[in-house]
């Protein structure tokens, strides 16, 4: 296998830039370089490095032979000064001795065919290198740390367990599964889909921390929306008019709201039009209302007590009601104006007024608030993806096949059950091998017996 190099900080000038090299070719490089002997494994040395009789820079080397790298292949790092310069010299020497530029993830590649990381453990260090919030880092450096490649390869191997006990009877096939033996088991695989089902009714956190918390803002032309908008953003992001009808197409923001990552989408006034723009403007905001985790209903205060209807049906569970112009009616008494919302919305509308700057620290802890309540962090490992969530449903799916006692009748089919139940969990990790049940079935059953 090729030896490989890339800069492993982003390019631009900085302090330092660090550049890593992995493969069979790693220590005869580092020598290359003019550095008179690898350095000690895991010890930090400065030494000269050259391209030629150059003197390309003063660096840090990193020595990491194989197995115990990154990788898994040997790897050294040189930390060197983080001139655009600098780091190309050095690539270009590097290059020009046979080494190979990197292809992107190849690192990560080749830490995970060498049996370094699993790839739950993989995603999490992609997840942790694009996190742009608290929320998202924690959750990613906790799959990284191989919290939710554990808890799989600890079903797995429960479905392997069992799986070992069936194949022995397949073997022989004159002997009927015992009927004590068949409850016992049942029990066992109810509760392991009973932690499968669990795992999986998480209303998605993992996966909208992951990607983000989508609010979007609707209601009726010229309630306030784009102002709300920019007020959220803190920059004049949406064009705001006193004429109704402004916004037309969906306008996406990303904002970190208390370490959550939200997408708030500012949307056109839902009326009835005859303008062709608009009416894809109000499809576009109806579609994104249905699309979203939640939507932030804006009615204008000015209309109390008869809001709009199209803007009041829009309300559901997953509502928050702002009223906003609540300056337009000051003498009106507080509460007063407070429309009648569905009660399955279960929350009280606010009243804010983006001109006055009123009501606004209250709106901002209610969004917090539900985001806490949707997404707060859990003890137990999240799923993060779709394709864990599919591969779940699907062993889920064989094991629920085992919690009917018939099915025991045929051996061969509940053990193609299972088989298949662990084959699709193994995928989630990226661990499957049959091997492992052969080596199970004759350590945990006496077949001389
Ligand atoms: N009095 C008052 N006017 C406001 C308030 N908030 C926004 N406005 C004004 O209301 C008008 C409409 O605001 P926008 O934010 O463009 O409204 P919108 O809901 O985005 O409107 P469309 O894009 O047409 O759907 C603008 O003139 C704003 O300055 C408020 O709290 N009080
Ligand atoms: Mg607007």
């Amino acid at each position: 296998m090729s030896t490989i190099f890339a800069e492993s900080t982003a390019r631009g000038k900085a302090g330092i830039a660090v550049i890593r090299i992995s493969g069979s070719g790693a220590g005869k490089a580092l020598l290359k370089l003019g550095i008179k002997k690898i350095p000690q494994p895991r010890r930090a040395v400065v030494a000269k490095i050259y391209g030629g009789s150059e003197l390309i820079d003063s660096a840090l080397i990193l020595w990491m032979p194989a197995p115990h790298s990154f990788t898994g292949e040997d790897v050294a790092e040189i930390h060197l000064h983080g001139s655009r310069a600098t780091v190309n010299i050095l690539s270009k020497t590097l290059l020009d001795m046979g080494l190979t530029p990197a292809e992107p993830g190849e690192f990560t590649r080749r830490a995970l065919m060498n049996g370094k990381m699993d790839l739950t453990e993989a995603e999490g260090l992609a997840d942790l290198i694009d996190a742009e919030t608290r929320a998202q880092a924690k959750q990613a450096v906790r799959q990284m740390q191989g919290e939710l490649g554990n808890l799989y390869e600890s079903w797995r191997e429960k479905i392997i367990q069992a799986l070992a006990h069936i194949e022995a009877y397949i073997d022989f096939p004159d002997e009927d599964l015992p009927p004590a033996l068949i409850q016992d088991f049942i029990k066992k695989i109810k509760e392991l889909s009973g932690s499968i089902s669990a795992h999986l009714d998480d209303n998605k956190r993992g996966e909208i921390i992951r990607r983000g918390f989508h609010v979007a803002i609707v209601g009726a032309p010229n309630v306030g929306k784009s102002t709300l908008l920019n007020w959220l953003a803190r920059r004049d992001i949406a064009i705001v008019s006193a004429i109704p009808g402004t916004t037309r197409d969906v306008i996406e923001v990303n904002l970190d709201l208390a370490g959550f990552p939200v997408t708030i989408a500012d949307t056109a006034g839902i009326r009835e039009s005859k303008d062709a723009i608009e009416i894809e403007g109000v499809r576009r905001a109806r579609l994104r209302a249905e699309e979203s985790d939640m939507k932030i209903v804006m009615l204008d205060a000015a209309e109390a007590p008869d809001f709009n209807k199209e803007s009041l049906g829009l309300i559901d569970e997953n509502s928050l009601v702002v009223v906003n112009k609540c300056d337009l009616s000051p003498r009106r008494k507080p509460g007063s104006g407070k429309p009648q919302i569905p009660a399955s919305a279960g929350m009280t509308p606010i009243e804010i007024s983006l001109k006055n700057q009123t009501g606004l620290d209250e709106l901002l802890s209610a969004i917090t608030k539900i985001l806490e309540q949707r997404l707060a962090p859990s003890d137990a490992p999240q799923i993060t993806r779709e394709r864990h969530r599919a591969l779940l449903s699907e062993a889920l799916t064989h094991l629920q096949n085992l919690e009917n006692p018939a099915i025991f009748k045929t051996t061969e089919l509940a053990a193609e059950n299972l088989r298949a139940a662990a084959t699709a969990i193994g995928k989630i990790t990226g661990r499957i091998d049959l091997e492992e049940v052969l080596d199970e079935l004759f350590k945990s059953f006496c077949i001389g017996k």
